[in-house]
Parts: structure tokens; C-alpha cells; sequence
């Protein structure tokens, strides 16, 4: 594991230290935008007083903290592997590269030391999870992973009440920022009721030391509402249209969500990763303020 010299002076002197996703970066957003956003995510981060720590495999070794080369090889190489918890056993020891998702770097980040993280939403149950059994590691791994992930929720093209029964099997702690209802990223509510509430950062951070307090095994998902969200017939229209076109050709399992998502970006004139973009920003920003508070 190669730690940015940064990152390592900020984490011995006790100074805040956000994580960041790459599979974001490599496979979440459109080129050449995507080297563009994540400057402007660790940038952000900045602004609000923490460290960023973008976590990343890259020649076979844990990155935690890139520099602009290591940014821009993400982007722009168009071949590395999105990898999982269960992907960086083999991604490492072939010596390749790999964009982390939520998990992978959920549990990189822990083991670096670093206890907030922000990204832009979560993994979940896939729809149609009663057949295909399709349940995003990100859950399972977050059930284990005593790590603060701050994100907007998960997209509608999952099943989002299934998502928050599994969170709540898993003993994951859901906390709505300023909401009661679990935010579903281009909008800013799914309507399904969460228990809990923080009003401030300083707040969250409360949260996440009695977590540490009672031995609390999960993490703590922080989900935070797009203020502008996405003009919601528009949404539900090009969703629908979507999930038409996906069985009519025959889409399925893992190719479903990449389909939706280039659906989204093409059918919306820009209006879908207007929305991802501030998101991921005001994600980064609230997830800074916490791990100050921390
Ligand atoms: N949700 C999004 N955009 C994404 C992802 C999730 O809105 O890019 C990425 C994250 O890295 C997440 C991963 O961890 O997809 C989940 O993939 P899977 O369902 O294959 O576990
Ligand atoms: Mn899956």
C-alpha cells in the first residue's frame, strides 16, 4: 500500500482525511469530463478543510492519495478493471490497474486509517434481485466496515425499499443530512422513510464516535439530498423508456445499470450529469466538514 506522503503527514498529525472512489472516474462518468470532475472533487474536499485521498490500484499496488499522473492514467486509459473487494486479490498480484468501487475502496480506506469517505451513491439490490440474486457488494461490505460514507443515496434504477432492508439487516446506520426520506441521487427523495436524522456535520461525527463507542461492526451511511435535483417527470419518463429498451433487447444483469446510465446521458441533453457532477461535489464537501468535526 503506497500512501501519498500528503495523506500519511495528515493522518500522524491527526488532521481530516476524505476517501474518494475511482470507479467514479474510470467507468461512472463520460470522457474527457470525468479527469475534469475528479480535480474538482479533490478540490472541493480542500476548500473544506480536509485532505483528499483518491484510492486507486495502479500497477498492481494501492494507491491511497494520487497525483495528477495517476489521475489522468485513470481517466483516460479506458482499461482498467472495476474491482471490488473480492477483485484486488487478483488485480494485485497481476500487477494491472483497477478503479475501486465503494467497497473495495470502503475497505482500502479503513485499512489506511481514514473514517470518511464520500462518493456519489451507493451500490444495492438490482430489480428483478429475487431472480438474479444481483446485490451490490457495497452492502455486504459496509456491514463489516467501520468507514463513514457520505453519498446521495442510490439511483432509481434500483430497487431502493429492498436497498434499505438489506442496509438494515446488515446493521448498517443510515443517517438522512437535513432529510426523512432516503435520497434517490438525480432526486432528491424515494419517498421510503429513514429512522434517523443529523442536522450538521458536527453532529454526524457524534454519530460516528458512539458507533466506535458501542462497537457498532457497520458504517455509517451519511445520505445527503441534491438540492437542485433532476426535473423529476423528465427522470421517470427516460427511466421507464429505459428499463422498456433494456428487456426489449435483451439486456441483462451486470450490462442493465451501464445501459440505463448512457441512457440518462444522451436522452437528457446533459441534464443527468449536470445532477451527478453537483451531487459528488456537495457530497465531498459535507463529507470534508465531517471528518473536521471528527
Ligand atoms: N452508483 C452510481 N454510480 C457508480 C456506482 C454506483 O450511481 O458509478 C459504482 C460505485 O463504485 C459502486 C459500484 O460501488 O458502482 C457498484 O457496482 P455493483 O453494483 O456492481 O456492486
Ligand atoms: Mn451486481
Amino acid at each position: 500500500m503506497r500512501v501519498d506522503p500528503e495523506v500519511q503527514a495528515a493522518l500522524a498529525a491527526g488532521q481530516p482525511v476524505v476517501a474518494l472512489e475511482s470507479t467514479i472516474i474510470a467507468h461512472g462518468l463520460p470522457r474527457p469530463d470525468n479527469l475534469r470532475v475528479a480535480r474538482e472533487i479533490e478540490a472541493t474536499v480542500r476548500e473544506h478543510g480536509a485532505v483528499p485521498a483518491t484510492i486507486a490500484i495502479l500497477a498492481g499496488e494501492v494507491r491511497i492519495g494520487l497525483d495528477e499522473d495517476a489521475l489522468e492514467a485513470l481517466a483516460y486509459s479506458g482499461e482498467v478493471a472495476k474491482c471490488g473487494v473480492r477483485d484486488l486479490p487478483a488485480v494485485l498480484a497481476r500487477g494491472e490497474d483497477g478503479a475501486t468501487t465503494v467497497a473495495a475502496t470502503s475497505h482500502l480506506a479503513d485499512r489506511a486509517g481514514i473514517r470518511v469517505f464520500a462518493t456519489g451513491g451507493l451500490g444495492g439490490v438490482h430489480r428483478g434481485a429475487v431472480e438474479t440474486f444481483d446485490e451490490s457488494a457495497d452492502l455486504g461490505t459496509l456491514a463489516r466496515t467501520g468507514i463513514c460514507v457520505v453519498c446521495a443515496g442510490v439511483k432509481s434504477i434500483l430497487d431502493i425499499r429492498a436497498t434499505l432492508e438489506r442496509l438494515e439487516t446488515l446493521n448498517v446506520t443510515v443517517l438522512g443530512y437535513r432529510t426523512d426520506t432516503f435520497p434517490a441521487f438525480y432526486l432528491a427523495s424515494s419517498g421510503v422513510p429513514i429512522t434517523w436524522r443529523v442536522e450538521s456535520p458536527e453532529e454526524a461525527a457524534s454519530v460516528l464516535r458512539a458507533r466506535d463507542e458501542v462497537g457498532a461492526p457497520g458504517g455509517v451511511v451519511v445520505a445527503n439530498p441534491l438540492d437542485e435535483p433532476m426535473d423529476a417527470e423528465l427522470h421517470d419518463r427516460v427511466l421507464a423508456e429505459g428499463l422498456e429498451a433494456a428487456a426489449a433487447e435483451g439486456i441483462s444483469g451486470r450490462d442493465v445499470t451501464p445501459f440505463l446510465l448512457e441512457r440518462f446521458h444522451s436522452q437528457t441533453e446533459g441534464e443527468s450529469l449536470r445532477a451527478n457532477v453537483r451531487l459528488v461535489l456537495r457530497n465531498a464537501a459535507l463529507a470534508a466538514q465531517i471528518a473536521a468535526a471528527l
